[in-house]
């Protein structure tokens, strides 16, 4: 699908500010893909779609969970976590984008996972750091994102898991797994 039609496709579903932030997240990752030699095309289709499911009503987003392949466990953690997933499917179903270099970075997005390829992990901080966003630590992570991407991620795997437990939220497995996994790799 030509980027143009995928931008089309995916403005009437999100708010001026979650298109904004998407186009942004988008802008953000192409850069990073050019950079650690990630495909730009799948990059920027990836991180277009990313939010898709974003504003799907939850009796929708439990349906797609319950009726595909994706983790049933998913929905005994917050409706936050729905619409990566979500997303993945529904643009397999609906525009026949079938690809895992496209459709595991939507999937994981928002929690990463172990042992994430690179396009999910341009995808994953892409996400956080786009410049819209402001999180405490969030320069440290934008400088580490131009010298180590896997040590970037990283970095945004724990500030999430800190924030998350700070507020007393409940952290979906994936979530510990990918903190894991990436600190193995720079304990
Ligand atoms: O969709 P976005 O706002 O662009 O960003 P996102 O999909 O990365 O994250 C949405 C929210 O999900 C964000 O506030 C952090 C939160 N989150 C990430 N991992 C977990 C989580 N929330 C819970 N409860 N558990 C998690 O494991
Ligand atoms: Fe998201
Ligand atoms: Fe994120
Ligand atoms: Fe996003």
């Amino acid at each position: 699908m030509e980027i143009k039609e995928a931008i089309e496709h995916v403005r009437p579903h999100l708010t001026q500010k979650r298109f904004d932030h998407t186009l942004r997240v988008a802008e953000t990752a192409v850069s990073l893909a050019d950079q650690y030699k990630v495909s730009k095309e799948k990059t920027e289709l990836a991180a277009i779609f990313h939010d898709y499911a974003k504003y799907r009503p939850l009796d929708e987003m439990k349906r797609w969970i319950i009726s595909s392949r994706l983790p049933k466990d998913l929905l005994l953690y917050h409706h936050e976590l729905w619409h990566g997933p979500v997303g993945a499917i529904l643009i397999e179903r609906e525009f026949g984008i079938k690809d895992p270099d496209i459709q595991l970075p939507i999937q994981y997005h928002t929690t990463g996972r172990a042992h994430m390829s690179e396009i999910e992990k341009v995808i994953f901080l892409a996400d956080y750091i786009e410049p819209g966003r402001s999180f405490p630590g969030i320069e440290e992570v934008r400088n580490m994102a131009r010298k180590d991407l896997t040590h970037a991620c990283l970095l945004a795997s724990r500030n999430t898991i800190q924030f998350l437990m700070n507020k007393k939220a409940t952290i979906y497995p994936e979530t510990f797994h990918a903190y894991n996994d990436l600190i193995k790799q720079y304990g």
